[in-house]
């Protein structure tokens, strides 16, 4: 199934703007002309503006990465999150131009999307890998007037946004894995990196860059990670309109951000918890300065994680990859 889209953009872009024939199509990827026009079908659901002419065939007038930057900003119900959006096709990683914006005084909520990253970020210096038309690859700049030992909470708090609108786009039902990861049937379907522009204890800016696996097919990821990893068009059977997702982010985010600053962590640690993954469970916590197996008891109204080990002490977690 991947393979024959992949031939199809691949004739398209290799033609761009001329009308390729359905004959010519169908011969191509080797189906017939009907199955073309399902999978021209297909694009169009995902935001490819098509032209069919009879007797010419098909031509792309619009490519979804514009459209979506448009079809974001039409019907955003936000106030803040996503007033601002700087919409890349290719970029090394939208954490660096948000770090540029930032220090330029971008406005809060200001989001940079691209809909590929060459140098996409993971925490500690890992890779995200993050291939064209496929995944939602953002970050998002806040400026909350918080403590920097705070911080770590919007990544919880944005783990919870994002799992909120993958319920209510897709019906799925994602997991949180302490602190960044969300999971459908187990495997990381988003990550997320919060980043700080700081001066003595005043936050400038967090960067919070989210990773969320939208349309890729099996195939679509390196065979390291597939065990591992997985799209929420595969888990659902079906592809997952981007542009719609991002609203349902924002939305949420904004909703959440806004509780958060007017209450604190505290409402957010419960909607957290209601969604974690390893409350209760014996894990091993990999942090930099060696390994803690314990239950995990939750987190505190810092966010910050609590193991109790089999001697009954409990370990306070502020950074680490979690094990199950
Ligand atoms: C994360 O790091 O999970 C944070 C990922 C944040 C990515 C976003 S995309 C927009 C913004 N711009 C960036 O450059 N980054 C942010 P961590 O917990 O360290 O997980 C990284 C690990 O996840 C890697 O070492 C791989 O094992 C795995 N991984 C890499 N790409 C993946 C993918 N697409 N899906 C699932 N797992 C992946």
């Amino acid at each position: 199934q991947s393979t024959l889209r992949k031939k199809l953009l691949d004739a398209f872009t290799e033609h761009e703007g001329e009308f390729l024939s359905g004959q010519y199509l169908a011969d191509l990827m080797g189906c017939s002309r009907t199955a073309v026009w399902k999978h021209i079908e297909d694009l169009r659901n995902e935001g490819f503006e098509l032209e069919a002419v009879r007797r010419k065939g098909y031509r792309i007038i619009q490519k979804p990465e514009h459209v979506s930057a448009n079809e974001i900003r039409l019907g955003l119900k936000t106030s803040l999150i996503g007033q601002q959006i700087h919409y890349k096709e290719s970029v090394d990683s939208t954490q660096k131009v948000a770090h540029r914006l930032g220090m330029e005084n971008a406005l809060e909520g200001t989001v940079v999307i691209a809909d590929e990253q060459i140098g996409g970020k993971g925490r500690m210096d890992r890779r995200w890998h993050s291939p064209k038309h496929t995944g939602i690859w953002m970050s998002v700049i806040l400026r909350p007037q918080i403590p920097l030992s705070m911080a770590p909470q919007l990544t919880l708090l944005t783990a919870v946004a994002v799992a909120q609108a993958i319920v209510e786009n897709t019906g799925l039902e994602p997991q949180i894995k302490w602190p960044n990861d969300l999971l459908v049937n187990g495997k990381k379907v988003t990550g997320i990196l919060t980043e700080l522009q700081a001066e003595a204890d005043r936050i400038n800016s967090v960067i919070i860059g989210i990773g969320i696996n939208v349309n890729q097919a099996v195939t679509d990821f390196p065979e390291g990670l597939r065990a591992v990893a997985t799209s929420l068009s595969i888990e659902k059977g079906e592809l997952i309109n981007r542009a719609s997702l991002i609203q349902t982010i924002f939305l949420k985010l904004e909703k959440l951000y806004l509780l958060y600053l007017e209450t604190g962590f505290h409402p957010i640690k419960l909607l957290w918890e209601s969604y974690a993954i390893s409350i209760g469970k014996t894990i091993t916590a990999r942090t930099l300065t060696g390994n803690i197996t314990g239950k995990a008891l939750g987190i505190n109204d810092d966010g910050v994680l609590k193991i109790e080990d089999k001697n009954g002490v409990v370990h306070s977690i502020y950074s680490a990859d979690i094990e199950l």
